[in-house]
């Protein structure tokens, strides 16, 4: 993934990371909060449903009275008598009557002469009970009378008497309709007919329609059902109080979900500026790990291996830096300073030791780019420095059969300066292109090395590489030694050369002189005179 994706990435990831969680919990606010005005809702009509039923169960029953009673004189003295006593059992009836041309001629008030004009029926319910919901008798102007007539008598309740229930809310609106018809029968505050029309007669419901919260209740005997809507202000004002609690709840967990994002983007964006930074101030500088003659153990060259301290002392290891400079196109910058370290260290060391061969490394990067060439010539440019005395390491990954590479290889080897395949072994390619690729060295990867002298399967690979290379006539440097039985094998399948910490790990240029004049003078003075009689012959010659 290149700088830009992954910054692009990291950004709606932290997006995402930050805002959902904030999001989810304005959400599950919301839906605490309608589900607690629901609540509300349904126990409010609840309450007017058990309150009106109340009073049709009594209104029912006193009708019923009067009816077995049977009293041709519907306004006898014993008729009101039975009116009183229905009226006095009823907690919720106001009065009872007989009713005669939409004209209320007695009641358990007494006889009212030539009758109260009740005005006109709202509605019939489908029990056959004449309905007024809001009757002004004469005898009590200020109060409105619900009039439930049937079989000639009637009972008057208080038009607000269900619906005078504790609501907690002024803009609550309460109140019973006709199931049949879908019409008001009593109400407090508004009535807007689309709540109950659509409501079909089962169970209690509660329904939310953006505007208000509605539940509805049918009564099991009777012509009627009851609503309660309580307005969307409810449910915005609890989900806000939710929120308060909630939201900031959510934004810490989107914080602890942003947190290992903005690392991860942190380790994908600011290596390479880091490396950047280090270029410019300077933080690189190369040490030496020691290559020796496994029949000699004379120390004939050393590969220089990048190291980068950080201003607060720490390092940063290659296996690190290296792969990101290499994904954010920082590598070349970085070979060109190695090159440049190179080019300073060689001069004080090829003086001691005039025979020594360094090595170093390149990417498949450098392999591609024109300006190597004239780089390795100015790095020949060095006091004291000759081709032979330079090697550089490329991965199987790095040549992996492009053109240019081999190209590349061709024209660094006609310089005079020699080619090892590095890691060799842990690369993906074929073998095939150690046969059309001109290089020097097998540089065979510690992970083989390990396996020797053990049982492990891999441990025959080591051979084969040795065996192959042989044939193919490249000479074998075995990398990561850190036992006398590794080297005593390698030594013994004929690998001339060997690198790892049985021997030395890397140091800087002064300790390299030291380690070199201390590793012996040369014990083979045929080798030696060799090197020299070749001129240009390196010192890691077979
Ligand atoms: O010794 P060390 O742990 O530093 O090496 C780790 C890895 O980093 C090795 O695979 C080595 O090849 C690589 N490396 C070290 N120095 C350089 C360098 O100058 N250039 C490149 N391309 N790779 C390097
Ligand atoms: O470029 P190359 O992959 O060859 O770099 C060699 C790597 O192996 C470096 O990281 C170096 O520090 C490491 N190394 C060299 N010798 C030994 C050794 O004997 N043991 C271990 N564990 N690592 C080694
Ligand atoms: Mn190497």
């Amino acid at each position: 993934m290149n700088r830009r994706k992954a910054n692009t990435v990291a950004v709606v990831a932290g997006l995402v990371a930050l805002v959902l969680p904030v999001l989810l919990a304005l959400r599950i606010a919301h839906d605490l909060s309608v589900d607690a005005v629901s609540a509300q809702a349904l126990t409010l009509s609840e309450d007017v449903m058990r309150r009106a039923e109340a009073t049709a169960d009594q209104g029912t029953a006193a009708v019923a009275l009067l009816v077995a009673a049977n009293d041709p004189n519907r306004c006898s003295d014993a008729n009101i008598a039975l009116m009183r006593k229905a009226d006095v059992a009823s907690s919720y009836l106001q009065s009872v009557g007989a009713v005669s041309n939409g004209r209320l001629m007695c009641s358990s008030l007494g006889s009212h002469g030539a009758g109260l004009p009740l005005g006109p029926v709202a509605y019939v319910s489908s029990k056959g009970a004449r309905i007024r919901p809001a009757v002004r008798l004469s005898i009590a102007p200020g109060v409105r009378m619900l009039v439930l007539e049937k079989s000639g008598y009637a009972v008057l309740v208080h038009h607000d008497l269900a619906v005078d229930v504790f609501t907690g809310h002024p803009d609550v609106s309460l109140g019973t309709f006709a199931a049949s018809s879908r019409m008001q029968i009593t109400g407090r505050g508004r009535f807007d007919p689309r709540w109950v029309s659509a409501a079909t007669k089962t169970g209690p419901a509660v329904r939310f329609d953006g505007d208000n919260v509605v539940a509805i209740h049918w009564s099991r005997e009777h012509d009627f059902g009851t609503f309660a809507a309580v307005p969307a202000r409810y449910v915005s004002q609890g989900a806000h109080r939710i929120a308060e609690s909630l939201v900031p709840l959510g934004a810490l967990v989107g914080v602890l979900f942003l947190i290992p994002i903005l690392l991860l983007a942190r380790r994908h964006t600011s290596l390479p500026s880091l490396i950047r930074s280090a270029l410019r101030r300077r933080q690189f500088y190369l040490h030496y790990q020691p290559i020796v003659e496994l029949a000699t153990g004379r120390c004939v060259g050393a590969e220089a291996l990048l190291r980068w301290q950080r201003p607060d002392g720490s390092f940063v290891r290659p296996d690190l830096f290296i792969p990101i400079a290499e994904e954010s196109g920082l590598i070349r910058k970085v070979s060109r300073r190695v090159m440049e370290l190179l080019r300073h260290d060689v001069t004080a060391i090829l003086a001691a030791h005039p025979e020594l061969t360094i090595s170093f490394n390149l990417s498949a990067e450098d392999l591609h780019s024109l300006h190597l060439l004239d780089e390795l010539r100015e790095l020949l440019g060095a006091k004291n420095m000759l081709p032979r005395n330079l090697h550089v390491e490329m991965t199987e990954r790095g040549i992996l059969d492009t053109d240019p590479a081999r190209k590349m290889v061709h024209a660094i080897r006609e310089m005079g300066i020699r080619v090892a395949i590095d890691d060799f072994g842990t690369g993906f390619s074929s073998l095939s292109y150690l046969t059309t690729f001109e290089v020097d060295y097998l540089k065979i990867d510690k992970a083989f090395v390990d396996t020797l002298g053990t049982t492990a399967a891999t441990s025959h690979v080591a051979m084969h590489i040795i065996t192959m290379a042989k044939s193919l006539h490249l000479t074998t440097i075995a990398e990561g030694v850190e036992t006398e039985l590794q080297a005593t094998i390698l030594r013994d399948a004929g690998v001339q050369y060997a690198q790892g910490w049985l021997y030395a790990k890397a140091m800087d240029p002064a300790a390299l002189c030291d380690f070199v004049t201390s590793s012996g003078r040369p014990r083979n003075p045929a080798a030696q005179g060799n090197a020299h009689a070749n001129g240009a012959g390196p010192a890691l010659a077979t």
